[in-house]
């Protein structure tokens, strides 16, 4: 007894230093290794040393697969709706003692509770998975290639994936695609070629035999030890919601001026084009306001006004003087200031009755 535990003491010690010749990988010892263990005994004949006897094993370090997906950043991925290249990031790692491919899978969730809440509504277009061939971190149109697997994908090695896809047009504040990227362990075939699915060996051989190890992201069809990972993201929509409110107001006319005035000929109108952007939404951009007069009206020139006030829907007849007038269409237009969310824009101009 006292022997064999000795025994069992050394071949420690050798595994102990097998492990110091190569980096340590968080999977431990590399697939494919062979660890030999010798043992010599050695004994005397009438006090004289004999040859020792020898013996040794070797058995060969299996593959055990491990690989995980996981999201980065935490938080939904905010987009316009219209928007292409709409980016979600995830990060593919390979916890496996040996090198392996990993294929790479994106699906939508159809409704069901999100990734970073609220719920599914809607899916993307055009989902086109890409890899962060130049190692920044962030997508790159045109440099980062669209994948369906990683290639060779060595122990203890990560990949920043991204996943690309264009939101339709047409959707409101707080509607959510969510993205589930799905990597599965591949092997064989070599570089440059896809791997097969790699299941567990059903039993133990000389030869480097597979266990499936992973754990699962907490998505369905994802399972401990089935050679998936998967993680969610969310596109989240942040839009402006804009409305509109025209109205006039009779400024002044020739017999009354500016005391109870009516809309007679000569009548100088006010019309009011308040344009409000709802809360909870995001700022709006590039607003134009066209606005064709009516026959029997006649422009009063240098009468726009930009960016006044409003008291409910009704301008004040402030703000600053701007826009054009086209006279071969009748045209008033101008470009309001950036509307933030909650906020309004204004655009006044004045035209007589003829
Ligand atoms: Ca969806
Ligand atoms: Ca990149
Ligand atoms: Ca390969
Ligand atoms: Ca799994």
């Amino acid at each position: 007894m006292k022997r064999t535990s000795r025994l069992l003491g050394a071949a420690s010690a050798i595994a102990l230093v097998a492990l110091g010749a190569t980096p340590a990988l968080a999977a431990g010892t590399t697939a494919g290794t062979d660890i030999t263990n010798t043992v010599s005994v050695s004994y005397q004949v009438g006090g004289v040393s004999q040859t020792a006897e020898t013996d040794s094993d070797t058995f060969t370090v299996d593959r055990k697969v491990n690989l995980t997906v996981a999201e980065v950043g935490s938080a939904a991925t905010i987009v316009s709706p219209g928007e292409t290249l709409a980016v979600t990031t995830f990060q593919v790692t390979n916890l496996s003692n040996d090198t392996i491919d990993i294929g790479l899978a994106a699906t939508q969730q159809t409704g069901g509770a999100a990734a970073f809440g609220g719920t599914d509504n809607f899916d993307v277009t055009s989902v086109t998975i890409y890899v962060d061939t130049n190692g920044n971190g962030t997508y790159d149109d045109g440099t980062d290639q669209a994948v369906t697997y990683l290639d060779e994908l060595a122990a203890d090695g990560t990949k920043t994936v991204f996943v690309v896809s264009s939101v339709p047009s047409g959707l409101a504040t707080n509607d959510i695609a969510t993205v589930i990227l799905t990597g599965q362990a591949e092997a064989g075939g070599g570089a440059g070629s896809e791997g097969a699915v790699l299941t567990s060996a059903a039993t133990n051989t000389s030869g480097v035999d597979t266990v499936l190890a992973d754990g699962n992201g907490g998505l369905s069809g994802d399972a401990d030890y089935d050679g998936l990972y998967s993680a969610a993201d969310d596109y989240k929509v942040l839009t402006a919601a804009l409305t509109v409110v025209k109205s006039s107001k009779i400024v002044s006319d020739p017999v009354n001026g500016t005391t109870n005035p009516k809309a007679i000929p000569g009548a100088v109108i006010e019309y009011c084009i308040a344009v409000s952007n709802a809360a909870g939404g995001t700022t709006a951009t590039g607003i134009t306001v066209t606005d064709v007069v009516p026959s029997d009206l006649t422009f009063v020139a240098g009468s726009i006004k930009l960016d006044g006030t409003l008291t409910g829907s009704v301008c004040n007849a402030d703000g600053t003087a701007g826009g054009t007038y086209t006279a071969g269409t009748t045209t008033v237009s101008g470009t309001l200031s950036d509307i933030a969310a909650g906020s309004d824009g204004t655009l006044v101009f004045q035209a007589t009755i003829d």
